[in-house]
């Protein structure tokens, strides 16, 4: 009886968080943004791949950030040396953001920019491998981080954020190394879990990666993103 309760307790609240995220999208499409959902356990380089990020794309690109973190503004204070919108949102005794907290600070990006001169939104979730996949806030895709330190057996052991994820970088190769860990077997892992993800190793020390990663970004900007910078570019 217990268990029910719990149970239908979690599916609303999945259910209410689903409503916000759709809301929150609606927003990003409307203004032609599109919106990634970067997620990865504490320390995985979350934040110094957004840095590596911001520095090659955002001369390109109009690029915002949501900077979620249970308390601190560190990260995002780090972000913001780069010269972009950097929202920081701390979620207290929460282990993710959801999407009430994403149209918080949604909310503030509006009432400060014009949200229409924007092409990408980075969500830099908080750290945790398990959470932020559960709950939407409106992204158009999943990307998560796995750092060789963490070991080959954790996408079998988290599978939850491996399904959810439409890219998965495997982050610090600069490492494996020094590591009993290889990189074939992180990679063949995570496609156990999801066939069909974008798997990029990356080292942001050495840069190896990099480029296919920025890539990817560019892919997915929608289309009304892709258009503008066909358009730029022809001029
Ligand atoms: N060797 C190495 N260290 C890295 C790399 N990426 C991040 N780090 C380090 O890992 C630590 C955590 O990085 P951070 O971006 O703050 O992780 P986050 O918690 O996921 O945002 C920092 O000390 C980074 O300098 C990498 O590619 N190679
Ligand atoms: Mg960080």
């Amino acid at each position: 009886m217990h268990q029910t309760f719990d149970a239908a307790l979690e599916i609303n609240l999945l259910h209410a968080n689903q409503q916000g995220a759709d809301h929150n999208r609606a927003h990003f499409d409307e203004w032609g943004i599109t919106c990634l959902n970067i997620m990865s356990s504490p320390g995985a380089g979350k934040t110094v791949l957004l840095e590596r990020t911001l520095a090659a794309l955002s001369s390109e690109l109009q690029i915002a950030v949501i900077e979620g973190d249970m308390t601190t503004e560190l990260d995002a204070d780090r972000l913001r040396q780069y010269g972009v919108p950097v929202i920081a949102i701390n979620t207290g005794r929460s282990c993710h953001l959801d999407s009430k907290m994403v149209a918080g600070g949604i909310h503030q990006f509006e009432q400060n920019y014009n949200p229409n001169k924007f092409d990408l939104m980075l969500v830099e979730n908080v750290g945790n491998l398990v959470c932020p996949a559960e709950f939407e806030v409106g992204e158009h895709a999943k990307v998560a981080l796995l750092s060789v330190t963490e070991g080959e057996d954790k996408p079998l052991k988290y599978p939850v954020m491996f399904q959810a994820a439409d890219c998965l970088l495997i982050t610090k190769t600069d490492l494996a190394p020094y590591l009993d860990v290889e990189i074939d077997r992180i990679a063949a892992n995570v496609r156990q879990m999801n066939p069909h993800v974008t798997i990029i190793p990356v080292s942001a020390k050495t840069g190896e990666g990099l480029d296919q990663w920025f890539d990817w970004v560019r892919s997915n900007l929608r289309q009304r993103n892709s258009v503008a910078i066909a358009t730029a570019s022809s001029q």
